[in-house]
């Protein structure tokens, strides 16, 4: 077993990251097989609940309104639909329900009460539910805590450095502190980030340092490759090359040996080959679907290819677990640190 450390330095991050490459993998590889069922991958699967109009200037993102993406505005979908949806990523395999809002923040509105329904009439499938709503007041947190929510997600994208070159209508501690209600609420923290951005390896190793001396590890750390969306100010940067992705996710795994690490947005540019060396390397969690938010996921027949040729199996929901294994919400992760 490894240890779970919060006190890492950057230059023992920078150690690990810079090693050679198959070195890195087969070090990232044995840590993942000392903490999880090799092979065994967890499915989430994403519905835009709200879409488009953000207020935000997030430089990457296709929802922001004052970028001229061509993606349609679409207010709060209604709760049947989010549950048929849901009822419909279970049958397709996914043990995760994670509905995004293009919001700024939760607001105690009309809105966030129907939101509040969503999580509990999809809880009541048995599936994890998650959400991405923006910041959250540590009252909102404990709301969502108690309609059943599972996980909730905010990413912290960068380094703290690199933030303001991305987005400058929050700050670097708006998101911490969202993290920290939803972590005080008793949920699942779900935080990473995304490469590509134009960001150097420090920011990368520093994004990485941010994560793993928070308090707790987050349980799930998505790491996305930017999806470069036309009408964005990020809309020409390059695809991040794979060996770039695959360093990410085994770092993180060595990091955080616990965590889930899910290979997020971006999976559209990789072959099954690059995906085998991200999963071989750590990664133990997707988002499925033909869907992300608004930009485009490998079709659902492509990952059953892919989970075939590379012997993957997918892992059940929480719940499910729960009723085989006795397994208790807190102790899924790690131990107290
Ligand atoms: N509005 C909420 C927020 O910002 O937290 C929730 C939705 S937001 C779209 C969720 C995450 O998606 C962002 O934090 C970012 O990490 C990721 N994301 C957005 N656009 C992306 C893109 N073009 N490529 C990769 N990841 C992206
Ligand atoms: C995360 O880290 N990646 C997902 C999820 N959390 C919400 C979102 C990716 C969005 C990619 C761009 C889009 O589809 O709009
Ligand atoms: Fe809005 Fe979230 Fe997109 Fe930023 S990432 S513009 S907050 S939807």
């Amino acid at each position: 077993m490894s240890d779970i450390r919060n006190n890492w330095t950057t230059e023992e991050i920078r150690a690990i990251y810079e090693r050679p490459l198959l070195q890195l993998m087969m070090d990232a590889a044995e840590v993942h097989k000392a903490n999880h069922k090799f092979g065994e991958v967890q499915i989430s699967s994403l519905l835009s609940i709200k879409t488009g109009g953000c207020t935000e200037d997030c430089s990457y993102c296709p929802q922001a309104a004052r970028f001229h993406t061509g993606v349609e505005v679409h207010a709060l979908l209604k709760t049947e639909q989010v549950v048929t949806a849901a009822q419909a990523a279970k049958e397709g395999g996914a043990s995760r329900f994670c509905m995004g809002a293009a919001w700024r923040e939760v607001r105690d509105n009309r809105d966030f009460d129907r939101v509040i329904e969503m999580v509990k009439e999809v809880n009541k499938l048995d599936m994890e539910v998650c959400c991405t709503l923006g910041m959250l007041t540590t009252h909102q947190a404990k709301r969502l805590a108690e309609a059943g929510l599972y996980a909730y997600n905010h990413n912290i994208d960068t380094s703290e450095e690199h933030y303001s070159e991305v987005i400058s209508t929050r700050t670097y501690d708006d998101r911490l502190n969202t993290i920290d209600s939803v972590r005080k609420a008793g949920i699942t923290v779900c935080s990473g980030g995304i490469i590509g951005l134009g960001e150097t390896d420090e920011d990368r190793i520093g994004m990485l340092h941010t994560l793993v001396n928070m308090p707790h590890h987050p349980e799930s750390v998505p790491i996305n490759a930017l999806v470069p969306v036309e009408g964005t100010p990020l809309a020409d940067n390059k695809r991040v090359p794979f060996d770039e992705l695959v360093r990410m996710v085994a770092t993180a795994r060595i990091l955080m040996p616990k965590s889930a690490v899910r290979l997020s947005a971006g999976r559209l540019e990789l072959s099954i080959a690059e995906q085998g060396m991200c999963f071989m390397a750590g990664a133990n969690s997707i988002f499925a679907g033909d869907k992300l938010l608004t930009t485009g996921n490998p079709e659902f027949d492509i990952d059953k290819e892919m989970f075939r040729v590379l012997g993957l199996t997918s892992k059940a929901a929480f719940a499910d677990r729960k009723a085989t294994t006795g397994e208790k919400k807190n102790q899924l992760q790690h131990e107290p640190c």
